[in-house]
Order: C-alpha cells, then sequence, then structure tokens
C-alpha cells in the first residue's frame, strides 16, 4: 500500500513538472505513443492538435498549446518531446510594434521585401526562398516558400501554390494581400489551427511571389502612381510592356496590342520579358502544380481561363467549381461579394495572360482574382480597406488548397 501510495506521488508529482514545463515552452511538438486502437481513439477524442490528418497506430505527434500539458498527461499515454516550436508572432514582436502595419499601410518595395526576410529569418524551418530571376532593371525577383517542417522528412513532393503579387504595378492591394497571406501560413504552420488540418499535413508548399514586378511597383511609387507595365525601354520614349500580355497562351491576339504606348503592350514577343519568363521557368522546376493565383485589383471578381476566347475551357466544370468555392468562402467568412466566372465572359478578352498560358501547360487550376473595390476608388484603394481585402483574400485562398487535394 504504502508502495503504492508512494508511486502515486512520484507519478502526480512528475504529472505536475511534466505539466508544468510544458507550459513554459509555449507551443510544442510531442511524439506520443500509440499501441492500440482504444489509445488511437482515445487521442482522437482529444482536443490536442495533430501534426497529421488522422491519429496513426504506433507513434503519432501532437501539437501542445499553453497550458495543455494537461491533456497530454490525462491520455495516459506514454510520451516524448519532440521540440518547442516558436512563437508565431515572434516575427513582429522582433521587428517592434510597427510590423502589423501592412494591415493598414501600403508598404513600398523595400518595406515588402523586409517583411518577407523578417518571416524567413524568424522561421528559418519553414520559410525559404528562392531568387527566380531578374527584372529588366536588374532587381531580384525572389519567391518564398512556405511549408510545414515535416515536409523535409517525406519521399513525396508537396502540392505546390504558386501566388503572383504585383504583376500589374499600380495595384498596390496586391503585394499587400500576398503579404497576409505569408503570415497566415505561418501562423498556421506553427499552430495547431484545426480547421485547417488539411494545410497542416506535410502535403503542401505554397510560394508567394511578392513582387513579379519590382521596377514597375517602385515607379509606380516614385514617379507614377497609376503606372501598370513593367520599365521596358520601347525607344521612341516609350516604356513598358503589360506583363499581363506577355505570356505565350494566344500571344498577340484580342485585348492586347502591339502598340509599345499603349496599356496593353504585348512586348515584341511571347516572354520577352525577364519577369514573365522568370515565371515561366520557375514554375516549370515545381513538381506537383495545383493552383495559381494572379492577384489583381481592382472590380472583385474570381475570373478562370480562357481568357483570350469566350469558348470555355476543356475542365471549365471544376475551375467553375473551385472558383465558386473561393467566392461562397468569402462571403461566407464576412467578406465582399465577388463575381466568379470565366474571365473573358464575366470580364473582357485578354490575350497573353498569365491565367491562361498556367493553365494551359499545367492544366491546374488557375485564377486571375481582382480584389477591391468595384470602382469608387479604383486602383488607390483607401488604407481602411486592406485589412478586410485581406482577410477575404485569406479566405478564398484556403477554399482554393482545400479544393484541391
Ligand atoms: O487586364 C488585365 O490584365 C486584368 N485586369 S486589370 O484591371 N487588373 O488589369 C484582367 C485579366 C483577366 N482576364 C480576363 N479579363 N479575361
Ligand atoms: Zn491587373
Amino acid at each position: 500500500m504504502l508502495h503504492r501510495i508512494c508511486r502515486f506521488a512520484v507519478l502526480a508529482a512528475l504529472a505536475a513538472f511534466a505539466a508544468a514545463s510544458i507550459a513554459q515552452t509555449g507551443w510544442s511538438r510531442y511524439r506520443v505513443s500509440v499501441p492500440n486502437t482504444r489509445a488511437a481513439q482515445r487521442l482522437t477524442d482529444s482536443s490536442l492538435g495533430l501534426f497529421s490528418e488522422q491519429v496513426t497506430l504506433g507513434v503519432t505527434d501532437v501539437i501542445v498549446g499553453p497550458g495543455e500539458g494537461y491533456k497530454l498527461w490525462q491520455l495516459g499515454l506514454p510520451y516524448r518531446f519532440v521540440s518547442s516550436l516558436p512563437d508565431a508572432d515572434a516575427w513582429s514582436k522582433q521587428a517592434g510594434a510597427d510590423a502589423d502595419d501592412y494591415r493598414n499601410e501600403y508598404f513600398n518595395l523595400d518595406e515588402v521585401l523586409a517583411f518577407y526576410e523578417n518571416l524567413r529569418n524568424t522561421y528559418p524551418s519553414i520559410v525559404e526562398r528562392v531568387q527566380i530571376g531578374s527584372s529588366r532593371n536588374g532587381e531580384a525577383i525572389w519567391a518564398y516558400r512556405f511549408f510545414n517542417q515535416r515536409d523535409r522528412e517525406v519521399p513525396t513532393p508537396p502540392r505546390n501554390y504558386v501566388m503572383v503579387g504585383g504583376i500589374h504595378a499600380r495595384e498596390w492591394i496586391s503585394p499587400a494581400v500576398c503579404m497576409h497571406l505569408a503570415h497566415k501560413l505561418v501562423d498556421t504552420f506553427l499552430q495547431s489551427e484545426t480547421l485547417f488540418s488539411e494545410m497542416l499535413t506535410d502535403k503542401i508548399g505554397v510560394w508567394i511571389i511578392p513582387s513579379i514586378n519590382p521596377d514597375g511597383y517602385r515607379y509606380s511609387w516614385t514617379n507614377d502612381r497609376y503606372w501598370r507595365k513593367n520599365r521596358r525601354n520601347n525607344g521612341g520614349g516609350s516604356y513598358g510592356v503589360d506583363l499581363n500580355r506577355n505570356f505565350a497562351k494566344a500571344w498577340g491576339g484580342a485585348g492586347s496590342s502591339g502598340n509599345p504606348g499603349s496599356e496593353t503592350y504585348r512586348g515584341p514577343s511571347a516572354f520577352s520579358e525577364p519577369e514573365t519568363y522568370g515565371l515561366r521557368d520557375f514554375c516549370q522546376t515545381l513538381p506537383n502544380l495545383k493552383a495559381m493565383i494572379d492577384w489583381h485589383s481592382y472590380g472583385q471578381y474570381i475570373l478562370w481561363p480562357w481568357s483570350y476566347t469566350t469558348t470555355p475551357a476543356p475542365d471549365d466544370a471544376w475551375l467553375r467549381t473551385i472558383g465558386n468555392a473561393m467566392r461562397d468562402s468569402m462571403l461566407a467568412h464576412g467578406g465582399a461579394t465577388y463575381e466568379a466566372g470565366q474571365g473573358s465572359v464575366t470580364l473582357y478578352i485578354a490575350s497573353g495572360t498569365s491565367k491562361d498560358w498556367f493553365y494551359d501547360v499545367f492544366r491546374a487550376a488557375s485564377y486571375t482574382i481582382e480584389l477591391r473595390d468595384t470602382g469608387q476608388y479604383g486602383f488607390v484603394l483607401p488604407t481602411n480597406q486592406i485589412t478586410p481585402t485581406q482577410d477575404e483574400a485569406w479566405w478564398a485562398f484556403v477554399a482554393m488548397v482545400l479544393q484541391t487535394p
């Protein structure tokens, strides 16, 4: 009896110690032994977050949040500490109180890139970057990869997604939305938001291109707020190619111009621009491409191929399903009303666009999303609409990921 009491006391003390030490580490990853189906059921029924889609026999990794140590203990299963997970907001604390300003003001290119570098430096295990090329004026074009840390351990390539920011210089809400996707992905991968269990698996890698048109974006800050194109010197005093008319699918067709002075100048040939061929070459290195979203403004549209013709794309049915799901998800989470449709039909015909090329080559989900508003302010969207636009864009993105298994 005494022996039993002693053993209980030791266990209780150990439990208290374990609970206290877990609480102090904030978010942690633990590996739980799951010897049989009864144990598996206990773990399934607990409210601990999982690192996988479901409990597996043998061992299962769980996410233990601050103050959740007792839940681990209550399982009555052997477990061991694997690693502590960084605080999802550490990056903004590190950068000072202003780091969240991207929610309320527009960032110039240096600030945008500093934002991503800050995330990468704080969370090197889940954020990487690669240079996908250089702009016409020699500025680096970056892609940042956000991925669950575990996908380094699995042999199969993750589902890859590409988010394109700022192809049109003056559409400042596009890079602003991409920054928010980056921030939310970090949050999602670091913490167990069970709603996103799909995204917590090892199966997705999201590539965000903060600005595919850095020269144009800079120019829209320094010289001309309404600049759209890149900054190619076309000669004769004219500058710029409309990058969203420079892709190879139906290049040169209706809804693009051969006049260098035009806002929709398609360039001298398909992929004549380093920004577009950089994106092309980069996408072609990615296995298992699931989707691309090219973020634009304005009009509040979710558009799928084709853009160059009003004939429906061969996969119109599932493009529509995903597009409608994005629209519904935005609305269901308090966002604005977006109209979903085939680009050429819902908006206008445009040839040589990113989404037609992407769909044509990869037969993957491919969208242009025209963010807020519907015309009151247009490209110069007031700063108090940045946050709600970012929030609804996140919900469109989540829906798209859930629809593309
Ligand atoms: O014209 C464009 O490139 C896009 N609109 S924007 O006002 N952001 O310039 C729309 C391209 C989407 N596709 C079709 N219109 N078909
Ligand atoms: Zn645009």
